[in-house]
Formats: structure tokens, sequence, C-alpha cells
């Protein structure tokens, strides 16, 4: 399955980890990493005043399910000594999992594709730059 996922770190040495979460998803047998954007400084949107992120794309293929894929990214998050407190808080790592395939989810725990991300410059900038047939697709949905 093609997945896209949005990362962002704006807490502790940002760069690195984002290379410790890539390097973590690598190690994983049933992900390989199929692509991934720049990374870019953005300002912090929404939640507490909050240094800024960094913010990435990453194309992976998998042979996962949603619910098992977000397992993983949660252990990753956790792994990278992200802390859940109020939304928006900064974060050492969040993954999030944009689009799986085609695929709709609404569940509890999954809504894919992310609800925010259409909005979201810091997600659609380093989405489009390695997915940029994406752009044809939203027209698409949106007509
Ligand atoms: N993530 C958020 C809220 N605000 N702002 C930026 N610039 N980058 C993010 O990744 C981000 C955010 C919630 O996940
Ligand atoms: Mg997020
Ligand atoms: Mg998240």
């Amino acid at each position: 399955m093609r997945v896209f996922i949005g990362i962002g770190s704006n807490l502790g040495a940002r760069e690195d980890n984002i290379k410790k979460a890539v390097d973590k998803l690598k190690a994983i047998a049933s992900i390989a990493i199929e692509g991934i954007s720049s990374i870019i400084e953005t300002e912090p949107q929404g939640g507490p005043q909050q240094g800024k992120y960094l913010n990435a794309v990453l194309q992976l293929s998998t042979a996962l399910k949603p619910k098992d894929l977000l397992k993983v990214l949660l252990k990753i998050e956790k792994d990278l000594g992200r802390i859940r407190g109020e939304k928006n808080a900064p974060r050492t790592m969040d993954l999030d999992i944009l689009l799986y395939e085609d695929k709709i989810i609404n569940t509890q725990s999954l809504t894919i594709p992310h609800p925010r991300m259409f909005n979201r410059e810091f997600v659609m900038k380093p989405l489009l730059e390695i997915y940029p047939d994406f752009k044809n697709k939203v027209k698409k949905i949106k007509l």
C-alpha cells in the first residue's frame, strides 16, 4: 500500500528527531521508505506559544493495515520522547497518516485523509513536492 506520513518536530534536536524517526521506520520489515520531501521550517499553527517546527512528508510502502501502522507510529513518537499534553502542544515527534492509498477511514482512532491537511501549508507543500499528482486528485474531489 502507498502511504504518506506527515512528520513534525519542534522540541529538542528537531532534525535529529526526524532522522531517528526515519531510521526507526526503515528498521521495520513490513515498511519501505519510497520517498522523502525536503525538510522545511514552519511557524507553529494553533496551540500555545511555542517554537518553530521542522516538517516533512514521507512516502511509504507497507503491508500494515492502517490501525497497525498507527500503532507503529505512536510507538516511535513515544520512543522519541513524545509526551502528550494539551492539543497542539509542542512535541519532539509527530507522525500522522495523511493518505493511505485512496482509502477514506473514519473511526474513533483514525481519520484518513488527515482532516486538517488540506489547509495546512506545512503538510501540502512537502506532500506536493513528492506527490505532485495529488493536486489533480484534490481538484476532482472538490469538483
Ligand atoms: N502540528 C500541529 C499543530 N501545529 N504547526 C506546524 N508548523 N507544524 C506542525 O507539524 C504542526 C503545527 C498538530 O499536529
Ligand atoms: Mg499532527
Ligand atoms: Mg499526530
